[in-house]
């Protein structure tokens, strides 16, 4: 889908992308070679094929075509992930796409689990995203505020103990952290790992002065019900402030007036969803959360495992799918401004 020069640069915000999510095949191959690191590929074309994965995060759905999930690929590209420079070099790539791109204002998701589970430390992932985020202003005329992701699919615990040592680089209510992060996430695989299993680590960010949102994908197995908790029961209804994916609020009376009466904005990504969703089925969708008032912004997830399909290109395929006019592509990107956690200045600069 070819970007029309009209989307290609309107000013743009994104605030659903996982930084491990824009990892290129090329940075990939440079760091495993500069980092010893042996990978099961032998050429660069098959690491770039590697790329091509399967929707569900679970096997036993996907049938066995011997493609790796979404998850297991996206892991894998995180181990050639060793030190501060790789990690500021990952989002600095990012930086300078989204620039091109005419991105100004980015809140990427981030895992430290990911990689402190594989030995690496928090301070290297932490130093690296940090010193990218101060440089991409002078650089990229790119600004950030970042989200630390739990990952749903380990323990609660482990969560815990991965944000406690997050924390100094949080920009907290004291005013005292480095600033790299605002909020925190939920991420990774949903399947039976409801958003209350994380009440505690959402209670204890919202008391450090942390915003709050939290993955709620598409047709995953109990798909509406999370979403009735994200809205309704975590931190009593006054927890999350966005949602992540949500397209199935649709699906149940009710997640529609709760997501309106709270503010609560979506962050869609519709090519993820249209990897397995046909035209007429999904856009029509989009277009109803857009009649209906609910407050949606388009973006990319993990642009560089989802076929390359940036920001740009996801919202191309809702101007082009959904029947919005010029006018509507600007409203969607001032809904991103209005949702979004920057600061006043900072919103005022965007558009
Ligand atoms: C993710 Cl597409 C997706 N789903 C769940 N967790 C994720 N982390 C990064 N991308
Ligand atoms: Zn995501």
């Amino acid at each position: 889908l070819e970007i029309d020069p009209f989307i290609a640069a309107l000013p743009k915000v994104e605030l659903h992308v996982h930084i491990e999510g824009t990892l290129t095949p090329a940075l990939r191959w440079k760091l495993a070679h500069r980092n010893n690191i042996s990978l099961p590929y032998k050429t660069y074309d098959e690491l770039a094929n590697s790329y091509k994965v399967t929707y569900n995060h679970r096997r036993e759905v996907n049938g066995d075509n011997g493609a790796p999930t979404f998850l297991e690929a996206y892991f894998a590209g995180c181990q050639v992930l060793c030190t501060e420079d790789d990690f500021y070099e990952l989002a600095m790539d990012y930086f300078k796409k989204a620039h091109e791109m005419n991105v100004r204002y980015v809140e990427p998701f981030f895992d430290t689990q990911a990689h402190t589970r594989r030995g690496i430390p928090a301070e290297a992932v932490l130093n690296g995203y940090l010193r990218a985020q101060q440089e991409s202003v002078g650089k990229y005329s790119v600004r950030s505020n970042w989200i630390f992701c739990f990952l749903r699919d380990e323990a609660l615990e482990d969560g815990l103990d991965a944000y406690r040592a997050a924390l100094p680089w949080a920009r907290t209510r004291d005013g005292k952290g480095k600033g790299l992060f605002h909020a925190v996430g939920l991420a990774s695989n949903e399947y039976n790992r409801p958003p209350l299993l994380f009440e505690e680590a959402f209670r204890l960010a919202k008391e450090d002065g942390l915003h709050i949102t939290m993955h709620c994908d598409v047709d995953q197995k109990d798909a509406v019900e999370h979403m009735h908790e994200a809205i309704f029961d975590i931190c009593d209804g006054a927890g999350t402030e966005r949602i992540d994916h949500g397209l199935n609020a649709i699906d149940r009376e009710g997640l529609i007036p709760g997501l309106k009466s709270r503010g609560i904005g979506l962050t869609l990504c519709p090519h993820a969803y249209h990897r397995r969703q046909a035209t007429e089925v999904l856009f029509p969708k989009i277009r109803r959360l857009w009649d209906e008032g609910v407050k949606i912004c388009i973006n990319s997830d993990d642009p560089t495992y989802m076929h390359n399909v940036w920001i740009d290109g996801n919202m191309m395929k809702v101007y082009k799918y959904c029947g919005f006019t010029k006018a509507d592509m600007v409203t969607l990107v001032r809904n991103a401004v209005e949702i979004s956690w920057a600061d006043e200045g900072t919103k005022t600069e965007i558009l």
